[in-house]
Protein backbone atom coordinates (compact mmCIF):
# COMPACT_ATOMS: atom_id res chain seq x y z
CA UNK A 1 0.00 0.00 0.00
CA UNK A 2 2.85 1.95 1.01
CA UNK A 3 4.75 1.82 -2.70
CA UNK A 4 0.77 2.41 -4.35
CA UNK A 5 1.08 5.91 -2.13
CA UNK A 6 4.46 6.40 -3.14
CA UNK A 7 3.45 5.54 -6.70
CA UNK A 8 0.36 7.88 -6.82
CA UNK A 9 2.30 10.81 -5.45
CA UNK A 10 5.27 10.43 -7.80
CA UNK A 11 2.76 10.12 -10.58
CA UNK A 12 1.86 13.88 -10.03
CA UNK A 13 -1.81 13.13 -9.28
CA UNK A 14 -4.14 15.21 -7.65
CA UNK A 15 -5.14 13.15 -4.12
CA UNK A 16 -8.93 14.38 -2.87
CA UNK A 17 -10.22 13.14 0.71
CA UNK A 18 -13.61 13.44 2.33
CA UNK A 19 -15.37 12.05 5.51
CA UNK A 20 -18.89 10.88 6.20
CA UNK A 21 -21.33 8.08 7.67
CA UNK A 22 -22.69 7.74 4.46
CA UNK A 23 -25.37 5.99 5.89
CA UNK A 24 -28.58 4.59 3.36
CA UNK A 25 -26.32 6.26 0.63
CA UNK A 26 -28.16 8.23 -1.43
CA UNK A 27 -27.76 10.91 -4.26
CA UNK A 28 -26.65 14.03 -2.38
CA UNK A 29 -23.75 11.38 -1.10
CA UNK A 30 -23.18 10.45 -4.50
CA UNK A 31 -23.44 14.23 -6.14
CA UNK A 32 -21.50 14.98 -2.96
CA UNK A 33 -18.54 12.04 -3.84
CA UNK A 34 -18.82 13.03 -7.65
CA UNK A 35 -17.86 16.08 -7.81
CA UNK A 36 -15.19 16.11 -5.12
CA UNK A 37 -13.38 13.58 -7.47
CA UNK A 38 -13.80 16.09 -9.73
CA UNK A 39 -11.46 18.61 -7.69
CA UNK A 40 -8.41 15.55 -8.15
CA UNK A 41 -7.38 12.59 -9.30
CA UNK A 42 -7.78 10.12 -6.57
CA UNK A 43 -10.27 10.19 -4.11
CA UNK A 44 -10.40 9.27 -0.25
CA UNK A 45 -13.01 8.72 1.84
CA UNK A 46 -12.82 8.62 5.28
CA UNK A 47 -15.74 6.59 6.37
CA UNK A 48 -16.77 6.40 10.11
CA UNK A 49 -16.49 3.61 11.96
CA UNK A 50 -20.03 2.17 13.77
CA UNK A 51 -18.06 3.32 17.23
CA UNK A 52 -17.34 7.11 15.99
CA UNK A 53 -20.89 7.09 14.83
CA UNK A 54 -22.10 6.47 18.16
CA UNK A 55 -19.97 9.37 19.48
CA UNK A 56 -21.51 11.78 16.72
CA UNK A 57 -24.83 10.33 17.90
CA UNK A 58 -25.77 8.60 15.02
CA UNK A 59 -26.91 4.99 14.64
CA UNK A 60 -26.30 3.88 11.33
CA UNK A 61 -28.28 1.64 9.67
CA UNK A 62 -25.75 -0.46 8.22
CA UNK A 63 -22.62 -1.48 9.19
CA UNK A 64 -19.09 0.18 8.99
CA UNK A 65 -18.31 -3.09 6.41
CA UNK A 66 -21.61 -2.58 4.48
CA UNK A 67 -21.37 0.97 3.97
CA UNK A 68 -17.61 0.81 2.84
CA UNK A 69 -18.45 -2.04 0.44
CA UNK A 70 -21.27 0.43 -0.92
CA UNK A 71 -18.55 3.17 -1.29
CA UNK A 72 -16.37 0.66 -2.84
CA UNK A 73 -18.69 0.06 -5.96
CA UNK A 74 -18.81 3.62 -6.60
CA UNK A 75 -16.66 4.50 -9.49
CA UNK A 76 -15.92 8.11 -8.07
CA UNK A 77 -14.45 6.53 -4.92
CA UNK A 78 -10.82 5.09 -5.08
CA UNK A 79 -10.09 4.30 -1.80
CA UNK A 80 -12.03 3.48 1.78
CA UNK A 81 -10.07 4.43 5.34
CA UNK A 82 -11.79 4.35 8.34
CA UNK A 83 -12.66 7.31 10.57
CA UNK A 84 -11.94 6.61 14.47
CA UNK A 85 -12.37 10.39 15.64
CA UNK A 86 -12.27 13.96 15.04
CA UNK A 87 -8.90 14.19 15.15
CA UNK A 88 -7.15 12.01 12.57
CA UNK A 89 -7.90 14.10 9.90
CA UNK A 90 -4.52 16.15 10.00
CA UNK A 91 -2.63 12.55 10.53
CA UNK A 92 -4.74 11.65 7.43
CA UNK A 93 -3.82 13.96 5.18
CA UNK A 94 0.05 13.65 5.59
CA UNK A 95 0.09 10.09 5.87
CA UNK A 96 -1.85 10.21 2.19
CA UNK A 97 0.00 13.33 0.85
CA UNK A 98 -3.78 14.63 -0.01
CA UNK A 99 -3.81 17.61 -1.92
CA UNK A 100 -7.69 18.73 -1.27
CA UNK A 101 -10.10 18.35 1.32
CA UNK A 102 -13.41 18.56 0.92
CA UNK A 103 -16.91 18.41 2.90
CA UNK A 104 -20.80 19.37 2.39
CA UNK A 105 -21.01 23.09 3.62
CA UNK A 106 -23.02 21.74 5.93
CA UNK A 107 -19.35 21.96 7.67
CA UNK A 108 -18.32 25.03 5.76
CA UNK A 109 -15.90 26.74 8.14
CA UNK A 110 -15.60 23.74 10.82
CA UNK A 111 -12.33 22.05 8.76
CA UNK A 112 -10.66 25.29 7.98
CA UNK A 113 -7.68 24.32 10.35
CA UNK A 114 -7.09 21.65 7.71
CA UNK A 115 -6.24 24.66 5.50
CA UNK A 116 -2.55 24.74 7.10
CA UNK A 117 -1.80 21.50 5.27
CA UNK A 118 -3.82 21.37 2.27
CA UNK A 119 -6.86 22.78 0.27
CA UNK A 120 -10.22 23.17 1.75
CA UNK A 121 -13.20 23.51 -0.14
CA UNK A 122 -16.48 22.80 0.62
CA UNK A 123 -19.25 21.99 -1.40
CA UNK A 124 -22.86 22.49 -1.66
CA UNK A 125 -24.98 20.09 0.18
CA UNK A 126 -27.53 18.66 -1.93
CA UNK A 127 -31.47 19.56 -0.65
CA UNK A 128 -34.22 17.54 0.46
CA UNK A 129 -32.09 14.40 0.90
CA UNK A 130 -30.82 12.56 3.64
CA UNK A 131 -30.37 9.56 5.60
CA UNK A 132 -32.36 10.50 8.73
CA UNK A 133 -35.42 11.49 6.30
CA UNK A 134 -34.71 8.23 4.26
CA UNK A 135 -35.49 6.27 7.83
CA UNK A 136 -38.24 8.43 8.75
CA UNK A 137 -39.84 7.84 5.43
CA UNK A 138 -39.27 3.95 5.60
CA UNK A 139 -40.66 3.94 9.29
CA UNK A 140 -43.81 5.80 8.13
CA UNK A 141 -44.31 3.45 5.36
CA UNK A 142 -43.62 0.15 7.22
CA UNK A 143 -45.93 1.33 10.46
CA UNK A 144 -48.51 1.88 7.23
CA UNK A 145 -48.13 -1.91 6.00
CA UNK A 146 -48.41 -3.83 9.54
N1 LIG B 1 -24.16 15.49 1.98
C1 LIG B 1 -24.60 16.26 0.91
N2 LIG B 1 -25.92 16.35 0.66
C2 LIG B 1 -26.83 15.71 1.45
C3 LIG B 1 -26.39 14.92 2.53
C4 LIG B 1 -25.04 14.82 2.78
O1 LIG B 1 -23.78 16.86 0.19
N3 LIG B 1 -28.16 15.86 1.16
C5 LIG B 1 -22.72 15.41 2.24
C6 LIG B 1 -22.35 15.97 3.62
O2 LIG B 1 -22.21 17.38 3.56
C7 LIG B 1 -21.02 15.26 3.88
C8 LIG B 1 -21.20 13.91 3.17
O3 LIG B 1 -22.32 14.06 2.27
O4 LIG B 1 -19.95 15.99 3.26
C9 LIG B 1 -21.48 12.78 4.14
O5 LIG B 1 -22.61 13.13 4.91
P1 LIG B 1 -22.93 12.24 6.23
O6 LIG B 1 -22.86 10.81 5.87
O7 LIG B 1 -24.15 12.80 6.85
O8 LIG B 1 -21.65 12.54 7.12
P2 LIG B 1 -21.63 13.36 8.51
O9 LIG B 1 -22.49 12.70 9.50
O10 LIG B 1 -21.85 14.77 8.15
O11 LIG B 1 -20.14 13.08 9.04
O12 LIG B 1 -15.64 14.11 10.10
C10 LIG B 1 -16.77 14.47 9.33
C11 LIG B 1 -17.95 13.59 9.66
O13 LIG B 1 -17.61 12.22 9.56
C12 LIG B 1 -19.10 13.93 8.70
Amino acid sequence: MIRHRRMLKDSGLKKVITYGTFDTLHFGHILLLERAKTLGDYLIVGLSSDEFNADKGKISHFTYAERKSFLEAIRFVDEVIPEHDWEQKTRDIIDHQIDIFTMGDDWAGEFDFLSDCCKVHYLSRTPAISSTLIKANLTKSNKKIS
